[in-house]
């Protein structure tokens, strides 16, 4: 038995509107700053692929070393025969999850904006785990979620790993965490994989590495500009820079005007005006302290079930449930 089902719950217009308006809003600020959902197109996530094999890129490779020594924990702990996976891209590290609570009869919703991802991960789970009861959602989490019905039978375990909270704003999290957890049953676990503060050289180079990559995927944005709202950025007049904002406790990715330009965004109607030198913020990513991170999701109603850190590797996995407020 093979099952893959796939709902896109981004109609073309929800997706756009939420485009023109973030990239409207964002690029006639000051300074300017968008959202880091636009990166993620197929070549987007190609792009994410690579940087997680990157030598300079822990963050991946820290996780999944914590599920190789804990997945069969998180099996024990949380008895789920649901996973919901927020921003699931390859679903690659997941699949250690997915086979320590056992695939057969497992419904798995895998959630993100690249349908590509979702394709992809899904033929390939589909084709690895038969059993396996697959409902790939194509949504935009920073937007009320809507799940596919599941059965009722047994905890459910949500799942926002790869540190992508990171690319929430501080204040952004709590809301968003506050509605995550009242998605839960008070049966129902959240597990959160969060990237820890390093020596800022490190950071900066996991954000700005040798090859190139991690400027690629900055770039890519331009791309997916030009094409979703006909804009005509050119690519090679941006460089690709990476900051440690340590007020923020986060890395920014920026892209810096190499001369002063206009940029025509016609489906926007809009000329945006670079200064030379100008630096437009287009992503954040922060690094936590498992303190602060545990204040921030006790703060949100959920308590830490169990924490598993590789303090060497800088990085947390955290078990969480609702707690009784
Ligand atoms: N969890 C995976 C992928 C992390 S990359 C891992 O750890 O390897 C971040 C993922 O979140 C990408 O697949 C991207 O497409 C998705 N994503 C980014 N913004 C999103 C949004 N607003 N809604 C849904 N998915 C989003
Ligand atoms: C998905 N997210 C956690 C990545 C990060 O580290 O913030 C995205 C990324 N941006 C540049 N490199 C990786």
């Amino acid at each position: 038995m093979r099952s893959y089902g796939f709902t896109d719950t981004l109609a073309a217009k929800h997706y756009a509107t939420a485009l023109r308006a973030d990239i409207r809003d964002g690029l006639t600020r000051t300074p300017k700053s968008t959202a880091p959902t636009w990166f993620y197109d197929a070549r987007g996530s190609e792009l994410f692929e690579q940087i997680t094999q990157l030598d300079e890129y822990p963050v991946w490779r820290a996780e999944l070393g914590l599920f190789l020594l804990h997945a069969d924990d998180i099996a024990v702990r949380t008895r789920a025969r649901s996973l919901v996976e927020l921003g699931s891209g390859s679903s690659n590290k997941t699949q250690l999850i997915l086979e320590a609570l056992g695939p057969a009869g497992l419904h798995y919703v895998p959630i993100d904006v690249s349908a590509d991802a979702l394709h992809q991960a899904g033929a390939q789970l589909a084709k690895d785990h038969p059993g396996i009861v697959i409902h790939a959602v194509r949504a935009d989490f920073t937007a009320p979620l809507v799940l596919p019905e599941l059965p009722d039978d047994g905890p459910r375990l949500i799942a926002f790993i790869g540190s992508t909270l990171s690319n929430f704003r501080r204040p952004a999290r709590g809301p968003f965490l506050r509605g995550l957890r009242d998605m839960m049953r008070p049966e129902d676990f959240l597990l959160i994989g969060a990237d820890l503060v390093k020596p800022v050289p490190e950071m900066l180079a996991a954000y700005d590495d040798g090859k190139g990559v991690t400027a690629a995927f900055d770039k890519n944005l331009l791309h997916v500009l030009n094409r979703e709202l006909d804009a005509d950025f050119d690519p090679d007049s941006f460089d690709h820079v990476a900051v440690w904002n340590s007020a923020e406790q986060h890395i920014e990715m920026r892209l810096r005007s190499r001369v002063e330009q206009r940029v025509k965004i016609r489906d926007l109607d809009l000329v945006v005006h670079f200064e030379r030198g100008e630096e437009w913020v287009t992503e954040s990513s922060a690094k936590f302290s498992t303190d602060a991170l545990q204040a921030e999701l006790s703060a949100a109603g959920l308590r830490t079930d169990q924490l598993w850190a590789d303090e060497d590797a800088g990085f947390a996995l955290m078990l969480t449930i609702r707690s009784t407020d």
